[in-house]
């Protein structure tokens, strides 16, 4: 895609709806982070829903019951090619070569079909994801600011953190402007417009979080997020869309994992 003037193309080159932008990048250091109870008046686009699932489902979504026949994160295999554990469904996104590339894996898992259908039965998610990764971090690891690739993936992106809160940094691409959200385990964050475009979001590598005043230890931290895939057309050369595959050769490169 040729580049827009005026902000109509995102800052990793994809599409861009969003057009909030001045026309040069501003020479702003980023500031001291504010923190508010209230981050959608700072960043907006941002939603937050507080106690999207209980703390059952949490459990469950985390570790299957011994009596039940059913899967949840911790029976899946992991992919540890990143500094952190991860999971993909869907499609699979390749770091290293930040497309999608690597094929379709399949359907989003069960044990996370329920609240999958609640973000889009509540309108959170306006379309039925497609891809889904799932991120574990142990104490002491982050995951760098970054945009969800815009020609990747459409204009909504939503998280729910389990096991643990955090922190997450937001900073506005053009003025450096740091915004810091307190992102409780079982909050459904919802990136759309804005949020989604106009600002970078990523989680510090440390072992704590201060929070108002309060620190708070972190605990092994698993997210689950979820994306619609914007599939490269056909090409006329008759080479085929990401196929089934469950090729999960590719190399990572640790410096470039990004989302
Ligand atoms: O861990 C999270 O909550 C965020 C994950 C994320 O930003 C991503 O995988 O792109």
């Amino acid at each position: 895609m040729k580049k827009g003037k005026g902000g109509d193309t995102a800052p990793d080159g994809g599409r861009n709806p969003y057009k909030g932008g001045g026309k040069k990048k501003a020479a702003l250091k980023a500031s001291a982070p504010v923190q508010q109870d209230d981050p959608r008046l700072l960043v907006p686009g941002l939603v937050l829903v507080k106690d999207f699932i209980s703390k059952e489902e949490e459990e469950q979504l985390i570790q299957a019951r011994p009596e039940t026949a059913d899967s949840a994160v911790e029976e899946r295999e992991w992919d540890l090619d990143l500094k952190r554990k991860v999971q993909q469904y869907g499609y699979r996104f390749e770091h290293n070569a930040q497309n999608l590339r690597g094929g379709y894996l399949g359907p989003l898992p069960d044990f996370a079909q329920q609240v999958t259908a609640r973000l889009v039965s509540t309108g959170l998610m306006p379309y039925e994801p497609d891809q889904m990764i799932i991120n574990h971090y142990t104490p002491g690891q982050g995951i760098h600011p970054h945009v969800d690739k815009t020609h990747c993936f459409e204009g909504v992106v939503g998280s729910l953190g389990l096991g643990s809160s955090c922190i997450m940094e937001f900073k506005h691409i053009e003025t450096g402007r740091r915004v810091d959200v307190f992102f409780e385990r079982r909050t459904a964050l919802m990136l759309t417009g804005e949020a989604r475009y106009g600002w970078t979001h990523g989680i510090s590598a440390v072992v704590s979080d201060t929070w108002k005043g309060v620190q708070f230890k972190r605990k092994n931290r698993i997210s689950l997020t979820w994306r619609k895939v914007i599939l490269p057309p056909a090409k006329s050369d008759g080479e085929p869309r990401p196929q089934p595959t469950n090729d999960d050769s590719a190399h990572i490169d640790e410096q470039q994992a990004t989302a």
